[in-house]
């Protein structure tokens, strides 16, 4: 029997920063993705108290600049989207595109001219679009001269950003979402808050008023989306990862709780119950300061509890362990978190723990949780594919990967979950958001594009490009 819904949206996604290229066409100013380095280091070194913003254009050191040329190859790429049967296809608009350096009155024509076309192929083949407003992406000037979102001054930049895009497409866009993986700044604040070393991401209660900062901001966007039109819905988005104890030793226990608490579900808590949740004092005095030190005004608060969100995006890719009562145990690397390793669990090439099983207890604890829809807008395997003499890859990896996860998923579903969605990461191959490069890939298909900025740009389809579009046929049911 099929587990999925009638009219569930199977797709995939991207962000701007890391597919579109084109960093200075169309009048689109610097953002601060265009500033990182390419290579692993690249958040240790941007975070760096002496680091240089300004951009040497000469090498190819920066590979977000580039992206994979999709500003000019997206009607290729979404005919492909096409020919796989996408139902949705979740990609994010760059500030940077629209307001230039952030802080300007009017938008950038050209720049909107760019996402009227690529909506239109859209919908030329009944796509529907799920956008991100923030991903990874904010006007590098915002970082420069206002210091990141821990400045109040950005929810203002934010809300004519977001003003701009939602009244231009409510028609044709029902599914938004305002922040990518709003989480991620909890352990690095640097993409979605544009905090680094030298305006303060080393001090939590940065990171904290910046969070504060985004979540007003949000519920801005949420509160516009339904002025525009009660109907459409703006979900927030989070990046899970499902939390485990180590043993049964009530100390592992207990922190496991706390982990889960200060980093799978605050920023959930806020945007879906429009409140601070009742352990927020104690993970602010872990840092040594209290809420009240905040700049929080009491129409804040009301605006929050106003306007929640309407469903929960996220991000699953690994699941994480946490033993502090085993100092010396291994360590295990991960999506931003890293935990202790899981003897039950391989690893991807990166060290990431692969628990498909975890997904279907992120999706449990999650709607047990708050009740709203979710949408599983990021979930893949990266991995170097070797493609042969005729740029075939036959990923079955990959698809082992992606099979495991869409059986979690109908296991969810069949425990009660309302889950609205599929979009895996990366559904073309595009520039890793942690190692800045093209060799960890995640795509159906294939673009011929090394490390070092070389290759034709070519697009070629993997094996799973097949085996999605078949899954997609079935809704889900010919694995
Ligand atoms: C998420 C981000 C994406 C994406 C993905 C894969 O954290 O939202 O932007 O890149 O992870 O991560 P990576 O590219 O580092 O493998």
């Amino acid at each position: 029997m099929n587990k999925f819904p009638k009219n569930f949206m199977w797709g995939g996604a991207t962000a701007a920063n890391q597919l579109e290229g084109a960093y200075q066409e169309g009048g689109k100013g610097l953002s601060i993705a265009d500033a990182l380095p390419g290579g692993p280091d690249r958040f240790k070194l941007v975070n760096a108290p002496d680091f240089d913003w300004s951009i040497d254009e000469n090498h190819y050191t920066y590979p977000n600049h580039d992206g994979i040329d999709h500003y000019h190859h997206f009607k290729e790429d979404i005919a492909l989207f096409a020919e796989m049967e996408f139902k949705c296809y979740r990609f994010s608009i760059a500030w940077s595109r629209i307001f230039p350096n952030g802080d300007e009155k009017q938008p950038n024509e050209d720049g909107l001219k760019f996402y009227d076309q690529l909506i239109a192929t859209c919908q030329k083949y009944d796509i529907e679009p799920v956008i991100t407003i923030s991903h990874y992406e904010m006007p590098l000037n915002l970082v420069k001269k206002y210091g990141g979102w821990k400045n109040r001054q950005l929810i203002t930049f934010y809300e004519r950003f977001a003003r701009t895009v939602l009244t231009r497409y409510y028609k044709q866009v029902k599914y938004w979402m305002t922040f990518n993986e709003i989480n991620s700044a909890f352990t690095f604040p640097v993409m979605g808050q544009g905090l680094v070393a030298s305006n303060g991401a080393n001090d939590k209660q940065n990171i904290y008023q910046a969070w504060h900062n985004q979540f007003v901001a949000g519920a801005k966007a949420v509160k516009l989306g339904h002025e525009l039109n009660p109907q459409l819905k703006v979900g927030c988005m989070v990046l899970y990862a499902t939390t485990y104890s180590y043993d049964a030793n009530p100390v592992n226990q207990l922190a496991t709780l706390e982990q889960n608490q200060a980093f799978n579900h605050f920023c959930g808590d806020v945007q879906v119950r429009g409140e601070y949740p009742a352990y927020t004092e104690k993970l602010m005095n872990k840092f040594g300061f209290s809420f009240t030190d905040l700049e929080i005004g009491d129409e804040d608060l009301a605006l929050l509890k106003a306007n929640p969100v309407d469903y929960i995006g996220f991000s699953y890719y690994m699941s994480t362990t946490i033993d502090v009562a085993d100092k010396n145990r291994e360590q295990a690397s991960g999506n931003l978190i890293g935990g202790v390793k899981n003897p039950f669990l391989k690893t991807s090439e990166w060290g990431w723990q692969v628990d498909p099983v975890g997904l279907r207890i992120a999706l449990n604890e999650l709607y047990n949780r708050y009740r709203k829809p979710l949408f599983v807008v990021e979930n893949g395997l990266g991995a170097v594919d070797k493609p042969d003499t005729n740029f075939h890859v036959q990923d079955d990896y990959r698809i082992d990967y992606l099979r495991e996860h869409i059986e979690a998923m109908a296991g969810a579903i069949t425990d009660g979950v309302d889950l609205m969605g599929y979009t895996p990461w990366g559904c073309i191959d595009l520039v890793s958001a942690s190692t800045g490069q093209m060799s960890k890939r995640y795509g159906f298909i294939y673009v011929d594009l090394d490390d070092q900025g070389h290759g034709t740009l070519k697009r070629y389809k993997k094996a799973s490009f097949d085996w999605y579009k078949k899954v997609i046929s079935s809704n889900g049911d010919q694995l």
